[in-house]
């Protein structure tokens, strides 16, 4: 064992009190050391970190809608829904209330606990479409779900009469490290991103952000999307992984795919430096193969996307994710 890096290791996972794991000045040197570790230390040492503070059977479903698609004033490199870009995503204008509450109740029958919402909005703005948002909202924590919604930019009013609808969680990601974002998004900075995060925080609504794999970004840029992350404090309760989907028609439509032990390192390295963070493998899963996804699970990842869509494009189905987890000896999360 001598000169492992198992030895040396710089997870302090041996200390006495859980909360020593809990820490905000992770630097790029020792998050890109944990990357970098032996496959079998890394997934060892998450599942270390993974076991103090979360049940490892279980694996929480969430489902996704879009209530309002397509037309983004946004030019996101990435996204099917920016009005830069010719994907083929049919425009659609805010959903009817009645019918964004139909879907959760049927997410929920299908075993989610968690319902969110996305908008292709660039920021919330005042007026009827706002309000009927917060009625959804309402009305969907009724049924008993955790709701999520994604809707652009926020301001702190914005945040709290959401917080005061009852909404568990607002989802807003960063996408990449601060260095490589102006190369995927030149329409908003990363500070304005921070600040609404800053603004949910402050609302009481709990935190869900992440990023994306795959857009040409380097490691550094991995490194440091996890730095500014885990220096959030706290730490964001939610943590998507994506790995992109790639969208003929957007500037990123022929990168070329993630490979599948870099999604594994990605999300064990959040599940160490996050240790209380739920970890999503977000999207990116029809591509992916049962094992590479049961790596994911080893490595820390607690949720998934449930139902046959994301926001715009596939997702594996529910029959073919009841077997997934069945296979692999885990069961979903039951309501709260
Ligand atoms: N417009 C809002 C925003 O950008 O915050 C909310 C909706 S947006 C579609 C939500 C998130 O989906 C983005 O922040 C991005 O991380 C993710 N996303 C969008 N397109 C994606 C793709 N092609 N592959 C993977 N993730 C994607
Ligand atoms: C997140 O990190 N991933 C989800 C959710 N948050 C909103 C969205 C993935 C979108 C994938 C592309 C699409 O379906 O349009
Ligand atoms: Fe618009 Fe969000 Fe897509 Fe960016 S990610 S183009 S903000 S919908």
């Amino acid at each position: 064992m001598v000169g492992s890096p198992w030895n040396n290791s710089i997870v302090p996972h041996l200390k006495p009190s859980p909360e020593d794991l809990i820490r905000h000045d992770w630097s790029d040197e020792e998050i890109e050391a944990i990357h970098n570790l032996p496959i079998p230390d890394l997934l060892f040492q998450a599942q270390l970190v993974h076991r103090r503070y979360h049940d490892p059977q279980k694996v929480q479903l969430c489902t996704l809608l879009s209530i309002k698609t397509g037309g983004c004033p946004e030019d996101c490199a990435y996204c099917p829904q920016s009005a830069y870009y010719e994907s083929g995503v049919n425009s659609q204008a805010l959903l009817d209330t009645e019918e964004v509450v139909e879907a959760a109740r049927q997410a929920r029958d299908n075993g989610s606990t968690r319902f969110c919402m996305g908008a292709a909005w660039r920021e919330v703005r005042q007026g009827p479409e706002f309000e009927r948002v917060l009625e959804m909202v309402r009305q969907i924590r009724e049924l008993g779900l955790e709701v999520c919604c994604t809707l652009g930019m926020l301001t702190l009013d914005q945040a709290k009469r959401l917080a005061e609808a009852g909404l568990t969680a607002y989802n807003h990601n960063l996408d990449t490290g601060p260095d490589y974002y102006s190369r995927i998004i030149s329409t908003r900075t990363y500070q304005d991103r921070l600040q609404t995060l800053e603004h949910v925080r402050e609302a009481g609504v709990t935190v869900c952000c992440g990023g994306i794999l795959g857009m040409g970004e380097r490691l550094q840029d991995r490194i440091a999307l996890l730095r500014v992350l885990s220096h959030l404090n706290p730490h964001p309760e939610s943590v998507p992984i994506n790995s992109l989907v790639r969208v003929e028609g957007t500037p990123l439509g022929h990168e070329p795919p993630v490979d599948p032990i870099e999604i594994v390192r990605m999300i064990a390295t959040a599940r160490i430096v996050m240790p209380k963070s739920r970890v999503r493998l977000s999207a990116g899963r029809t591509e992916m193969s049962v094992e590479t996804q049961a790596l994911c699970f080893v490595a820390g990842a607690n949720s998934i996307f449930s139902g046959e869509k994301l926001l715009t494009t596939p997702n594996p189905g529910i029959s073919h994710d009841r077997d997934l987890l069945a296979k692999l000896g885990l069961t979903p999360l039951e309501r709260l």
